[in-house]
């Protein structure tokens, strides 16, 4: 019987099936997802992703991530490109090695521009600290033969950044949100503009108010529909407060003239780091995801493009734990956003679908609770989603397993979700065998 199924597979699809679908029940327990870089033991901070064509073009949803690697002999910005759209193979490779700074690959964010070239702005800290621009053309990026990567720190005018985000400017640049900071002197929110494709010429750098230096521990940049930065961010008053969420919006390329529209929305939850997530809706209004008060996971889904009026009120999402380390959303095809929210408090991250755009009347679907029953284990506290051309959204998240004094275990899963689960992606991956 059992030679008969392998020799007359059509014979018995139905206890293959079975058997594949408990072995893909098994697996989804022990991984929860594909393991992007099998050969490090400790990485995964600052997870970035995008998605990107083959080489030969016959798919647009292969995950291309940027992260810190944290593994010895690997340390500094590293990336690691799916060869499938569930990431069954990848390959990873250390872009721009630490060196003699403390870390590298910190708030990294990996962008792709019009030709197709992949960037990746990050920060090295500490010592050698340095705003660090990575530019290789796509096939070069990890793995294939193509232009040489191009390695470069910006010159800044002032102090250091200890966060940043970035995107591709509509003239094709790149431009960095950071918050800077000289010794212990905050500096505050800057928009830093580059003149050429890895910010080699002199850059312009603007310093948006300086009466607020406190602002900008959390970043989220897009270019907005005007084709100009729209900057989501903490607008910090004094050093004890939780700040507020505020949308800075740019009338200039590079956030110039002191002329730019300016909105507080929401007070904002305690946190640092990536707890603020900033995307277009389709009628090119800003949706904003964010931690608030009481570690409540809010969405601002503005009606106008500026989200002026005092009329852009936050909708509160329930979760199953308070929300409070990182937040990441995209907008389906439906102009429906989704979300990845990790707690601190219970080490889990939330995976939920809203069904309307502004995720509005308590209704919204969670499609999967990644959370272990080990209490060493964290689940998600670096995430970042996108979906795909037919609205599957593509997970990226850390875990991190705490297994004593100077022994840490840091990985990053990749993992396929619809609202209705996203133990789903495990039908792809029965479609896909031969
Ligand atoms: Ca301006
Ligand atoms: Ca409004
Ligand atoms: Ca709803």
């Amino acid at each position: 019987m059992r030679q008969g199924c392998i020799e007359e597979y059509r014979a018995c699809r139905t206890i293959w099936l079975t058997l594949l679908l408990v072995l893909a029940a098994t697996t989804a327990q022990a991984q929860e997802g594909s393991e992007l870089d099998t050969v490090s033991t400790n990485y995964g901070p600052y997870v970035s992703m995008i998605l990107v064509d083959s080489f030969q073009g016959s798919t647009t949803d292969l995950p291309l991530v940027a992260y810190e690697n944290l593994s010895l002999g690997r340390q500094g910005l590293a990336v690691s490109r799916c060869l499938d759209p569930l990431c069954r193979e990848a390959l990873s490779q250390t872009l721009d090695n630490r060196g003699s700074s403390n870390a590298a690959g910190v708030y990294s964010r990996i962008l792709q521009d019009q030709a197709g070239d992949i960037l990746i702005v990050h920060l090295k800290i500490g010592v050698g600290a340095a705003l660090r621009v990575v530019r290789c053309g796509f096939a070069a990026c990890v793995g294939g033969m193509g232009s040489p990567t191009t390695l470069n720190s910006i010159a800044l005018d002032q102090g250091q950044a200890v966060n940043i985000d970035a995107a591709i400017g509509s003239d094709g640049l790149p431009v960095i949100a950071a918050s800077l900071r000289d010794g212990i002197t905050d500096l505050g929110l800057w928009v830093i503009k580059c003149s050429d494709a890895v910010c080699e010429q002199p850059t312009t750098q603007t310093r948006i108010d300086p009466s607020r230096p406190l602002s900008g521990r959390v970043i989220d940049m897009i270019i907005g529909d005007s084709g100009f930065p729209q900057i989501a961010f903490q607008d910090k008053e004094s050093a004890g407060s939780n700040g507020e969420v505020a949308l800075l919006s740019c009338n200039d390329l590079a956030c110039t003239g002191k002329n730019e529209t300016l909105h507080v929305l929401d007070d904002l939850g305690g946190s640092n780091g990536r707890i603020i997530d900033l995307k277009l809706s389709p009628n090119g209004n800003p949706v904003i995801a964010y931690a608030g008060l009481s570690s409540t996971l809010r969405v601002i889904a503005c009606n106008d493009p500026v989200c002026a009026g005092d009329d852009d009120a936050p909708n509160i999402i329930p979760t199953s734990s308070p929300i409070n380390q990182a937040v990441a959303m995209d907008i389906d095809g439906q102009g429906h956003p989704a979300i990845a929210a990790h707690s601190q408090a219970t080490d889990s991250l939330e995976i939920i679908f809203c069904n309307d755009a502004a995720c509005a009347g308590q209704d919204e679907r969670t499609a999967d609770l990644f959370q272990s029953e080990n209490e060493d284990i964290d689940t998600g506290a670096w995430v970042d989603v996108v979906f795909d051309e037919v609205d599957r959204l593509q997970v990226v998240y850390q875990t991190y397993e705490r297994a004593g004094a100077g022994q840490n275990f840091r990985s990053v899963y990749s993992i396929r979700c619809v609202a209705e689960g996203c133990s789903l992606v495990f039908s792809d991956r029965f479609q896909a065998m031969p």
